[in-house]
């Protein structure tokens, strides 16, 4: 018996960082998040489980995946495989609508896909909480990408992780803002993510002023959303994100994603609010920087982030839907 479905799953920036794991199996977070999904750089993904396949087999893009990535969708698969009692193996074909190699975020994307058009093929129907509870487990950030808009993924305190899933806050076409993803020339990242947290929580002076002041950050968050307020969202932001980056500039031995060109952008942003455009930026695990403007001033604003050298692409992205089956 062959089964098969397909999903698509846009990507999202947090506002308030992700940042620690308290168990690093069931990627549970030391903190609670708040992000925005972004319309226009999403995955799409077909699972097809099949009795006849001996094991399971992904291709990103076309290309086949192998070695820890393919381990990894391994495992989530088989909690699936292992849910909804299917036979065999599953097949995925999952294509970014964003070139890979730009070092843009795509676990996020990825996971929730992989989970909704995973269980779907399976024949399961899951909540969109349970959905947010499943992805999760293949990538922390991957539980926000179930949901559209503004998405909170709260911490939890279940050592099993049951109450550490994600909501929405403020749906997609309730507040129209934009966020300039600018990408930078890059180079393979030197220290992933999940490596990053780790180190931090084990070794970073500042990790607990990070965990003392995060609950007031998404306080804050919660608020400014609800007010639709970009001067506080923006300003939330970006002071969350620089001290997410203390922690990390901070372990030992340290991490510094920043290349000239992020910190160029940085100034540039900051340059240009104080002339009087709201805008305010925010950078992940990587060098490239997001701002966030209203939507009449993205045109001018992209114009102006161009200009600074090493500037290879600038996507705007609007606040986007959550996971569906297409
Ligand atoms: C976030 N990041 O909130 C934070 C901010 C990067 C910086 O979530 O290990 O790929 O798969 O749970 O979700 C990137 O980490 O990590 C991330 P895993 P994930 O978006």
């Amino acid at each position: 018996m062959i089964l098969q479905a397909t999903a698509r799953a846009n990507s999202n920036i947090a506002l308030i960082k992700y940042w620690g794991k308290r168990d690093e199996a069931l990627n549970l977070p030391q903190n609670g998040s708040i992000s925005m999904t972004l319309d226009g750089l999403h995955t799409t993904t077909t699972v097809r489980w099949d009795d006849a396949l001996p094991e399971h087999k992904a291709f990103l893009d076309r290309k086949a995946m192998e070695g820890s990535e393919l381990a990894k969708i391994g495992r989530f698969l088989n909690r699936i495989k292992q849910m909804a009692g299917v036979k065999g193996h599953a097949m995925v074909e999952t294509h970014n609508s964003f070139p890979t190699a730009a070092g843009l975020a795509s676990s996020a994307s990825g996971y929730a896909a992989l989970a909704l058009a995973a269980t779907k093929a399976a024949g399961l129907e899951l909540s969109e909480r349970e959905l947010s509870l499943l992805a999760r487990q293949g990538s922390g950030s991957a539980s926000r990408s179930i949901f559209g808009g503004f998405v909170e993924w709260h911490r939890g305190e279940a050592p099993e992780g049951s109450d550490s899933y994600a909501e929405s806050l403020l749906a997609p076409e309730a507040w129209d803002l934009r966020m300039l993803v600018v990408v930078l020339e890059d180079r393979p990242k030197a220290v992933s993510s999940r490596e990053a947290m780790a180190r931090t929580v084990a070794t970073s002076p500042m990790y607990p002023s990070w965990l003392s002041t995060v609950e007031a950050d998404l306080g804050g968050m919660r608020e400014a959303i609800a007010n639709q307020d970009l001067e506080a969202v923006g300003t939330l932001a970006e002071a969350n994100c620089l001290k997410m980056h203390a922690t990390m500039h901070t372990t030992l031995p340290s991490v510094i994603y920043w290349q000239p060109s992020t910190l160029a952008l940085m100034h540039r942003v900051q340059h240009l609010r104080r002339e009087g455009l709201p805008c305010f930026f925010t950078i992940d695990a990587g060098p490239n920087v997001k701002v966030l403007c209203r939507p009449e001033d993205a045109a001018g604003l992209s114009h102006e982030l161009h200009a600074v050298p090493g500037v290879r692409e600038l996507i705007a992205c609007s606040p986007g839907l959550g996971a569906s089956l297409l």
